[in-house]
This record gives C-alpha cells, structure tokens and sequence, in this order.
C-alpha cells in the first residue's frame, strides 16, 4: 500500500500533494513503483495533529479519489469520518483503511452497505494526546484483544471475514517498547485467518532506532515492514514503495525456494 497525503501538516510529506494534480501525479509514481492499493488521506492523524471538517476533507481527497479509480486502480481512503468514506466509496474508492477501527457513529453502517474491503487499525487515545503517557498491561494482547472484537463488530453487521483486515497501528499511543513489542510478536496478535497490515514508515519509532530524520529513515523502513512481512504481516502501508518491492522480490523468492514452488 502507498501513503498519498492530500495534507499540509503529515508528519513526513506534508504538503506535497496538497493540490490534486501533484498527488494524482505521486499517486501513479506508486502504482508504476509496484503499489498494489494507493492510500489517500486527507487528515494527518500525527501526534496533535489539528482536526479538519469533512467538508475539507472530502474536498482534499475526492479528486484524487476519482481520477485513480477512474484508470482502475485500486483506491483506500484513510479516515475515521463516515461522510468522508461515504464520499471515497460513491468516487470509486476500494478500501476503507480507519486508524479508530469504526467506532465513529455510522461508520460501521455505511460499510456494511457497501462492498468494499476495510483496515481496522488500533489506536490508543486521541491523536492530539495519545503520545502523553501511553499504558498497558499486556500491550500485544491489548491490541490484539481490540482487533479481534472490532472484527467481531464488522461480521454482526454482515461484513464478510474476507473483507476484513487489522492493523496494530504502530506509534499510535504506543512508545518504543510497545511498538518494538507488537512487531515482535505481530505473528500471534490475532488468529492466522485475519490478514494484518503493518505502517511504520518514517515513524518516529524509526528515528529512535537509528538516530535519523524523518526525511532519511528509507532503509530501517524496509527493514522493519521486512520484519513485520516475515511475521505474517499480509500487507505494508509504506512511502517507500520501490525500495519494498525490492525487499518483497528477494523475500518472496526465497518463501518460493522453502516451498519448492
Ligand atoms: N499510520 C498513519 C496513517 N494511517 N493507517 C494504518 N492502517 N496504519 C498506520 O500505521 C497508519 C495509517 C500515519 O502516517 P502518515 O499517513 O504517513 O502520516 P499523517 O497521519 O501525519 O498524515
């Protein structure tokens, strides 16, 4: 999956592609780079980001949205309001990645009543606070625990297993130890049927590990994502995409040689 951030303010490509042009010209840099689904998001969910109406949001990503779909391509849009993924699915939008998993009122309904695939992603707290002091017991089983129900939600409302898919949501609400944690253990944080999607791109957590700026943490993100892939991760949500082509193309062949396929 590639990041297109239709916004003026994410944390490592803001306002790049705030007009439409410059992210539908990104957008298709991805999919030629090897991006089998493009993520458009039109609000930065970065620790103390500022909120924006739907209307703006809506504004900011539909054209993206039409102009990809519309040459077919496989579209997500990135965002926790209903009126937002309302939008997104009438534009032609395939996917509905939600970093609050569903829990906005009728958010649940409207994807239900269409057909498209869904990201459930874990996050603790809000993101203009949940930096501040993140806790858990058992932070694996936590999350896990929150996946799973979330899951659970989605099926009572008719939404079909195969359209499903969960994320731990790495730095939100989580320190380095958590973080570190959850990719560790990402091979038992839910059952093996519920494919897992892993986004640590440029993250802090990244920075922390190496020492670098966000603008330079290329190589730890292909380590990382690698990592996550080799625990079960069945998709990773990168800017990055050529580099984790590369990666994916050395890993996969060798998955192809212990299979003898
Ligand atoms: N991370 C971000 C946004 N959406 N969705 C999923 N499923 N998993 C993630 O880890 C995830 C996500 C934050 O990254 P980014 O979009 O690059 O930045 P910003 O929120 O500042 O736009």
């Amino acid at each position: 999956m590639g990041i297109v951030n239709t916004t003026p303010d994410s944390f490592s490509d803001g306002g790049v592609c705030f007009d439409a042009g410059p992210a539908i010209t990104h957008a298709l840099k991805l999919a030629e780079a090897g991006a089998d689904i493009l993520d458009i998001g039109g609000e930065s969910t970065r620790p103390g980001a500022r909120v924006v109406s739907a209307d703006e949001e809506i504004r900011r990503v539909l054209p993206v949205i039409e102009a990809l779909a519309g040459r077919g391509l496989c579209v997500s849009i990135d965002t926790r309001k209903p009126e937002v993924m309302q939008a997104a699915i009438a534009a032609g939008a395939s996917m509905v990645n939600d970093v609050a998993a569903l829990r906005e009122p009728g958010a649940v309904g409207i994807v239900a009543a269409s057909q498209v695939a869904v990201c459930l992603m874990h996050m603790q707290g809000e993101p203009g606070s949940m930096q501040a002091a993140p806790t858990y017991v058992d932070v694996v089983r936590e999350v896990g625990d929150f996946l799973v129900a979330r899951v659970a939600v989605c099926e009572a409302a008719g939404m079909a297993r195969n359209r499903l898919m969960v994320d731990p949501g790495f730095g939100f609400g989580k320190t380095l130890a958590h973080n570190l944690s959850l990719l560790s253990h990402l091979d038992r944080l839910v059952p093996a049927d519920v494919p897992v999607m892993a986004g640590m791109s440029r993250k802090s957590m990244l920075g922390a590990l190496t020492g670098r700026g966000v603008d330079d943490r290329e190589f730890a993100g292909v380590a990382a994502h690698l990592a996550a892939v080799m625990r079960g991760a069945r998709a990773v949500r990168v800017h990055d995409v050529a580099a984790m082509r590369d990666a994916l193309a050395v890993w996969n062949a060798l998955e192809g040689e212990v299979d003898g396929t």
